[in-house]
């Protein structure tokens, strides 16, 4: 697997073009900042659910549920200024969230800057937080490249992005599980999906890397590769997560969730 330890131009133009499959930056979310917001994310999650599985919580509607149903679609909209003044204002309140350190380093190193992507003239929601507990997991997927409620924008690659603020220790479970393949071709991948979301983790060959991913890591992969998350056999899995749409080294990046 090829990976680097550093966000830099260089590092995301190598991954953009399949020369890099992972950016991993460690320790990117120092613990005290995780300290500080830790209960308020756990009361946060206890009062959230997530539309297309109940193996996790999710705080804020993500594009993914928005995509599934016209009502999520609104509530995306609707709810995108609230759920980020929560999560900015109140579960972080007094330290800096991961995502916004990252939105204010991708700003700085992409030639054109990055910012939260507009819909309708409005910003929508730029990261989520998720939360799993033991015996949950994510069947493996893709992220659909480009979105209805997105439509102004065109994708050349969706970038995910997640900040793990905590993890099962090593052994536990909740790994990234990546396949190397990255699947181009949208219509022919829906039409394998199962009726919830991803795929039948059984109708693929095993993973062809699983990483463990440290508390407080930073990681960066192309999401039109499949992947999933390893079921937890203990412990939380806890984290922040966006996605960088990537038009070209002209364009902004656009961040949303
Ligand atoms: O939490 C992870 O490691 C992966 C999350 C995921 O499935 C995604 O970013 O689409």
């Amino acid at each position: 697997m090829r990976v680097s330890e550093h966000l830099s131009f260089g590092s995301l133009t190598s991954l953009i073009d399949g020369e890099l499959d992972l950016i991993r930056c460690r320790a990117y979310c120092p613990p005290e900042t995780y300290a500080v917001a830790r209960p308020r994310i756990q009361a946060a999650c206890d009062l959230s659910t997530y539309t297309l599985t109940q193996d996790l919580q999710c705080v804020g509607v993500s594009i993914g549920e928005a995509n599934e149903s016209a009502e999520k679609a609104k509530q995306y909209v609707a709810e995108a200024a609230a759920t980020t003044a929560l999560i900015r204002e109140t579960l972080f309140a007094g330290v800096v969230s991961p995502m916004d350190r990252l939105l204010a380093q991708l700003d700085d190193v992409w030639p054109r800057g990055a910012g939260i992507a507009l819909s309708g003239g409005e910003p929508v929601l730029p990261n989520v937080i998720r939360r799993w507990t033991a015996g949950g997991q994510a069947n493996p997927h893709i992220d659909q490249r480009n979105s209805e409620i997105l439509g102004d924008y065109v994708f050349r690659r969706r970038l995910g992005v997640n900040v793990y603020l905590e993890v099962p220790p090593e052994g536990g479970g909740g790994d990234l599980e990546l396949w190397d393949a990255l699947v181009e071709d949208e219509l022919e991948y829906r039409a394998r999906r199962r009726r919830d979301y991803g795929l039948n983790r059984a109708d693929l060959d095993a993973p062809d890397w699983v990483v463990h991913p440290s508390d407080g890591d930073l990681f960066i992969f192309d999401a039109s590769r499949v992947h999933g998350v390893r079921a937890l056999s203990r412990g939380r899995r806890v984290t922040m997560a966006c996605f960088l749409g990537v038009r070209g080294t002209e364009d902004p990046l656009a961040l949303f969730a």
